[in-house]
């Protein structure tokens, strides 16, 4: 086969293709950086505690707020989503309070074994196309766990925008992609972020029982169900009391 004369184009274009190939549902190329508005986000959310029993999250915030302290070989980010949308409407589990209601996330096979998996051949592939187009590149996965911020990646990758409940929504999928990167050694073309959608609507904002959010686009982590019933150490009994 001829040697590819644009490589940098083929192998985005490869990656592109291999990773919904994988079973990715959206796919997007970031900048190996995270925009300041969002590291200074992150300072004031743990300035003001926010982040609750969270220290993991103060621990390594500088490499959370830039991919190139964590990994400094880092120039650009494939960004992968996840589409986890149920058949049904789980709102209408709220009508039957003599059931328990698990989030949806949380019903099926964990999503960090199912997407590392998908990455993990994803990055064999990478490795193995990009010494064929002879450019190597060397990559790095993540799914959740690594001080790496997701969101503000995965915005400018062009996945979706971060809405008032602060998780990033895709006109496609909604609310329902869960998020995954692989950082590559390589500087490809980054996409075009997507612009907030979410005008005047507060449907999110509402919905939440706990009143997690002090403003819209900021979240409390110590009121929000989600971290009362997984991080948080004590009892959570008087507060989910309802
Ligand atoms: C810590 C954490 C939590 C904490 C805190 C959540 C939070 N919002 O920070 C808790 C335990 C509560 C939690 C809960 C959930 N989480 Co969580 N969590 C994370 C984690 C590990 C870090 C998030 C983070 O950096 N927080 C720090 C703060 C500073 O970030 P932030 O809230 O996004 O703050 C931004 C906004 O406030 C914004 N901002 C501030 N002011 C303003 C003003 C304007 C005008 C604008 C536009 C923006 C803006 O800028 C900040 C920086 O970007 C990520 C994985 C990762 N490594 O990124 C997963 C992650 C965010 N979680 C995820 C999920 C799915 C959930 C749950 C839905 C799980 C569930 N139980 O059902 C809930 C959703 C609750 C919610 N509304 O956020 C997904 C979200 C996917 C997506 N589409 O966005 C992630 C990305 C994991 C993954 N790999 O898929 N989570």
């Amino acid at each position: 086969m001829q040697p590819s004369p644009y490589p940098k184009e083929s192998f985005r274009a490869f990656l592109r293709d291999a990773a919904l190939a994988e079973g990715f549902d959206a796919v997007g190329f970031a900048p190996a950086s995270v925009p300041s508005r969002a590291a200074d986000a992150l300072r004031d959310f743990l300035a003001e505690g926010r982040h609750g029993d969270m220290g993991w999250m103060e621990t390594h915030a500088d490499r959370r707020e830039d991919p190139q302290t964590l990994w400094p070989e880092a120039r650009s980010v494939l960004v992968v989503g996840q589409n986890y949308a149920p058949g049904h409407d789980p709102l209408a589990l709220l009508d039957r309070p003599e059931r328990g209601a698990i989030s949806v996330y949380a019903r099926n096979k964990d999503y960090h074994d199912l997407m590392k998996a998908r990455l993990r051949a994803l990055a064999g592939k990478a490795v193995a196309e990009a010494a064929r187009l002879g450019l190597g590149c060397d990559v790095k996965l993540f799914v959740d766990t690594a001080p790496v911020m997701e969101k503000p990646l995965a915005v400018q990758a062009g996945l979706g925008w971060q809405g008032k409940h602060t998780n990033m929504v895709s006109r496609s999928f909604g609310s329902w992609l869960l998020l995954g990167e692989l950082f590559l050694s390589v500087d490809l073309a980054p996409d075009t972020p997507e612009p907030d959608h979410c005008g005047r609507c507060s449907r999110c904002l509402t919905a939440c029982p706990t009143a997690a959010f002090p403003a819209p686009y900021q979240l409390d982590a110590r009121r929000c169900i989600a971290y009362l019933t997984i991080e948080h150490k004590a009892s959570s009994r008087r507060t989910c009391a309802r």
